[in-house]
């Protein structure tokens, strides 16, 4: 039986106690801004925060009973008002909200926060203090790694081979140096699809919204050098993916332990890093993300954009030679993330989209076409389902021979699913775009896919149509939600703090690293401590708990932060 971890219950737990639900991080003058309340009442006020002066008073609306969270609830929507500055909420029943701003700039801070995460799960390098003030330590994860498959082969199944570093080569096992790159989440691994999932919701908010994001001062080592600092935080993962991909163009489908480490720094797991086996997803999804990013850092590098086109048409080879799918389950002992997926047509479609995108090739351009005939969700943007990342592409690329007819369609598949959404959000009380199925493990996640997807329709047809829908996605990640936490650490007054976030926890420092995107209510808890803290037949929406153990519900990662980037670049 999986015992719980932590003998001690975090001080925030369940602390649902909030009536007045606002977005802690603001609402934008021009901006729709609703708050959410769960009690019977009939008239707000908005009150100058300094002052108490009251500025602005309407009628709340009664939406009735809200399906996901089974709380009967009243809208405030003040969006008529636009005058900046501090204010709170109060009602005709004494309710009064957290305060929250209304400024254009609202969202700097948590865009700023949810980027530099990134830099904060850099492994391989000291985090240093003038970059990662308090919350910095040394490098970890730096000795060479061996292949699983010859781990194994010593250990004679045994799942342990009692190898150390020292006597790897003694033992005839060759080492690699798979250094650098993210911590995928809460755990030290470092996952293939994962990162590529994450690479592409951040290249394509840097694609969409540059002007957001080009200047965006992150304070990393590389501050002030060719790169915009965004495109350099991505290049740190870009490097390490790079040595993942064997010679022959196979790419490995993760670099971890044989088991995840217990709660210490990251420097103090000296466990056996270990190289697991080359899968067709990982394969077809670093072949993607190399072509695509070969574009972007062109114009900044020639060189490393040649590097990274050659490594893309390098997979692209294997994927050729190799073309029955290869998936992978987690070998016998190892507990580690799997990433298993069912199989690899979309990633194949991705892959091949950006190769012609980057390339032009007909063959490529061909490949991609004939994948289409193949059944797989044509808007996903997950680390499973990547087929949206493909058709994206497609149609933010302006190459001549691009078919038009392709492009209509695709683009008509963003739409209908921004309709569907669209239909999802006004069902909700709370504005979230979220079907009951959707409150899965990292539903926070399927909120912001659903936030790109507003924002991407916007974006296809050049109108704001989706943008209070969009908006409402973040009001609801940072707020506006049946628990009201907003699940960004560090962002608003009620926010996340003890996410199962491994350095958080063992840095001994109470207040946790800011910008983690935590996954969110789960209304199918998964781990000993969310399934003794989470009630049979709680609703979906309120199936959470700021807790470090209940890693199926507070967990983050980072393809957790990317849509989040991606949504606040475009709201910004
Ligand atoms: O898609 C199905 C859906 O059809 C079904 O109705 C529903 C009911 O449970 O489940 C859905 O599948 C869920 C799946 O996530 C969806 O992505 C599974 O139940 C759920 O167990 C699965 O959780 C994944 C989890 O690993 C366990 O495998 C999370 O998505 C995934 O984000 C998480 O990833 C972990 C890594 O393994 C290790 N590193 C941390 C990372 C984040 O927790
Ligand atoms: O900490 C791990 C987390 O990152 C993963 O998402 C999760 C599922 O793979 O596993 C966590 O590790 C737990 C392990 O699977 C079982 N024993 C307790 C570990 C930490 O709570
Ligand atoms: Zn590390």
């Amino acid at each position: 039986m999986d015992t719980t971890y932590f003998d001690e219950r975090t001080p925030n737990v369940k602390n649902f106690s909030l009536p007045i639900f606002v977005n802690q991080a603001g609402y934008k003058p021009e901006s729709i801004k609703r708050a959410v309340i769960k009690e019977k009442v009939s008239r707000f006020f908005l009150v100058d925060n300094d002052t108490c002066v009251i500025v602005y008073e309407g009628q709340c609306t009664h939406f009735g009973l809200d399906n996901n969270s089974q709380d009967d609830v009243y809208i405030a929507d003040f969006s008529d008002f636009m005058t900046c500055g501090t204010y709170h909420l109060a009602t005709d029943t004494s309710v009064k909200s957290l305060p929250f701003q209304i400024a254009d700039t609202v969202f700097d801070n948590v865009l700023h926060d949810t980027m530099k995460a990134f830099y904060f799960l850099r492994c391989g390098m000291d985090l240093e203090e003038k970059h990662a003030g308090k919350f910095g330590h040394s490098a970890c994860h730096t000795a060479k790694a061996v292949l699983w498959e010859e781990y194994e082969a010593l250990a004679n199944g045994s799942g342990d081979c009692s190898c150390t570093l020292e006597n790897f080569s003694s033992k005839g096992l060759t080492t690699y140096d798979i250094t650098g790159g993210w911590h995928d989440a809460g755990d030290y691994g470092r996952y293939v699809t994962a990162a590529c999932c994450a690479l592409a919701h951040l290249f394509f908010a840097y694609k969409m919204y540059p002007d957001k994001l080009k200047d965006l001062h992150l304070n990393i080592p590389e501050s002030g050098g060719l790169l915009p600092d965004f495109l350099a935080e991505c290049k740190y993962e870009l490097l390490w993916l790079l040595k993942m991909q064997r010679e022959d163009g196979g790419v490995y489908h993760k670099a971890t332990t044989l088991r995840h480490a217990p709660f210490v720094m990251p420097e103090e797991d000296s466990a056996t890093m270990l190289i697991f086996p080359v899968s067709s997803m990982a394969t077809a999804d670093f072949a993607a993300v190399c072509a695509m990013a070969s574009n972007i850092y062109r114009e900044f590098d020639s060189v490393f954009a040649d590097t990274l086109l050659a490594a893309a048409e390098k997979s692209a080879h294997w994927l050729e030679q190799n073309p029955d799918f290869l998936g992978f389950k987690n070998p016998e002992g190892c507990n580690t993330g799997e990433y298993g997926e069912r199989d690899d047509k979309d990633n194949r479609f991705w892959a091949y989209t950006e190769l012609y995108v980057a390339t032009g090739k007909e063959f490529y351009h061909d490949k991609m076409k004939a994948l289409l005939k193949m059944k797989f969700p044509l808007t996903g943007l997950g680390f499973a389902a990547v087929g949206g990342f493909g058709t994206l592409s497609y149609l933010l690329c302006d190459r001549e021979d691009a078919s038009a007819e392709l492009k209509d369609f695709f683009k008509e598949c963003f739409l209908n699913e921004a309709l569907r959404l669209k239909d999802l959000s006004d069902v909700c009380g709370y504005g979230a775009a979220m079907a009951e199925e959707d409150y899965i493990w990292g539903s926070n996640m399927n909120l912001l896919k659903h936030g790109m997807i507003f924002a991407i329709a916007d974006y296809l047809t050049g109108t704001d149509t989706y943008l209070p829908y969009a908006t409402l996605q973040a009001d609801y990640l940072l707020g506006v939600n049946a628990t009201g936490y907003s699940y960004v650490t560090g962002t608003g007054a009620f926010c996340c703090n003890y996410p199962h976030l491994r350095p958080a926890h063992a840095d001994g420092i109470e207040e946790c690293i800011p910008g983690m995107v935590s996954g969110g209510p789960n209304r199918h808890p998964a781990d000993a401590d969310a399934k003794i803290l989470i009630a049979e037949g709680t609703p979906p929406m309120k199936c959470f708990a700021d807790d470090v153990g209940c890693y199926s519900l507070n967990e983050i990662t980072i393809y957790w932060n990317s849509p989040a980037v991606f949504v606040l670049a475009y709201l910004k």
